[in-house]
């Protein structure tokens, strides 16, 4: 009797501890930001997401020490033309996986005063309904991002997108008027 009450609650709290502390992390790879032109004020980070929690993992934010605004947005072409869009959440179903990519998702860094140079890392925190997850990108070149496209399983959308003049790097984020299109502040 006594055996029996106490063994049920320890395995039922170890379950938790697994639960909680470790199983569900989110995950992160393929952690990149392109170095963009020197002077530009405005650069993407892209990464896959892939959601190991038994729940939806909903992206509420997010934020990064060294860049002064940084928001969630979605790429897409409407009438052949280019355009990003803020997205005020993002949801990952149970089990799945998000590209944040050229041409997708990705989170947009404005207003950049220090130059994202390669061989150096920048650190964000995205907020989400898992809590805080800090993750640290490497900054790469351009050379460095296009052997990765041709290495990954999904290149062949990638040299679609530019064929299309859909890739983010074709887009002129400084260009004063496609910032107010884009509602940047
Ligand atoms: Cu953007």
């Amino acid at each position: 009797m006594f055996k029996f009450s106490f063994a049920l609650p320890a395995s039922a709290l170890l379950l938790a501890m697994l639960g909680t502390a470790y199983a569900e992390l989110p995950q992160v790879t393929d952690g990149r930001i392109i170095q963009p032109p020197p002077g530009a004020k405005v650069a993407a980070a892209y990464f896959t997401l892939t959601n190991t929690h038994n729940q939806p993992l909903i992206i509420r934010g997010v934020s990064s020490e060294d860049v002064p605004h940084t928001s969630l947005h979605l790429s897409s072409v409407v009438d052949d033309v280019a355009r990003m869009e803020e997205q005020k959440s993002i949801t990952i179903d149970a089990g799945e996986s998000l590209a944040f990519t050229h041409g997708s998702y990705h989170v947009m860094l404005m207003g950049l005063t220090e130059p994202l140079t390669a061989g150096s890392n920048l650190a964000l925190v995205l907020d989400t309904s898992e809590g805080s997850l800090s993750i640290n990108l490497p900054i790469i070149t351009p050379d460095e991002a296009d052997t990765m496209d041709a290495q990954s399983a999904d290149s062949m959308t990638h040299h679609n997108m530019k064929q299309e003049g859909m890739s983010h790097d074709g887009m002129d984020h400084d260009d004063e008027d496609a910032r107010k299109k884009m509602d940047h502040q």
